[in-house]
């Protein structure tokens, strides 16, 4: 009972106003030292470094879930305390060093606190998830005062989402021995697209030498 009253908090605060709306200030706020990010590498290297960027604000049944996960009990504290990702920005580029490029630049902005990285890229996790996590306070003003709220970047290349999108659908799959079949295919398949990343890389810095 005192468990679905908890339940019954965490899913009315995560969609009131203003909890969606500071959330929302502190991705635009990311989101615009990105935008100034990519002007500046675009212009140095005369292509495009950002294919995409895109946020969302976790929904509560996800936060829900990913409490149980992490063996937490259901409540708003909680989900604000213990999850890194209620606010989630994802950024896409074509090549790997773009994506340390970014990372660094983004960690120079003096009223950026970087709380936690995770590297997946030189860290590759079992699944063959790869992508560098960044876990960014940053400050907003509301209320008359700074708050700061705490933004999950995800870095990767556009190899890299290809995989994750099909993982993630894969993930949705009910049949459990269907899903570890296609599960470890699609490891196999992390790794070719590895290499296909190193590679066009290395192609590229042939291009740019010529
Ligand atoms: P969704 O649906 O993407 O929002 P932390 O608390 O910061 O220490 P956390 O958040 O428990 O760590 O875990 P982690 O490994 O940093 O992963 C967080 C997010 O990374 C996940 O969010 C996924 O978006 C992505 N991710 C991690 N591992 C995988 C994987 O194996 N496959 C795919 N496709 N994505 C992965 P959520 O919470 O799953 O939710």
């Amino acid at each position: 009972m005192k468990n679905k009253k908890q339940e019954n908090i965490l899913l009315a605060e995560m969609t009131n106003k203003e909890f969606l709306v500071k959330n929302r200030c502190a991705i635009h706020a990311v989101e615009a030292k990105l935008e100034m990010i990519d002007a500046e590498l675009s212009m140095k290297e005369g292509r495009m470094i950002i294919n995409s960027v895109t946020s969302r604000i976790k929904q509560p049944e996800s936060a829900k879930a990913k409490l149980i996960k992490k063996g937490y009990h259901v409540t708003f504290q909680n989900a604000v305390e213990k999850l890194n990702d209620i606010a989630g920005i994802r950024v896409v580029c074509t090549y790997l060093d773009d994506i340390y490029a970014i990372s660094s630049m983004l960690k120079k902005h003096k009223d950026i606190i970087v709380l936690k990285e995770k590297d997946y890229i030189k860290n590759t996790k079992v699944s063959g998830y790869r992508s560098l996590h960044l876990i960014v306070q940053v400050p907003i003003y509301f209320h008359d005062a700074n708050q700061n709220i705490r933004v999950e970047v995800q870095l990767r290349t556009v190899a890299m989402d290809f995989w994750a999108g099909l993982d993630h659908q894969l993930r949705y799959k009910k049949s459990k021995k269907e899903t570890a079949l296609i599960g470890s295919e699609l490891k196999k398949y992390a790794e070719i697209i590895k290499e296909v990343d190193e590679k066009m890389l290395k192609l590229r810095h042939e291009i740019e030498a010529i």
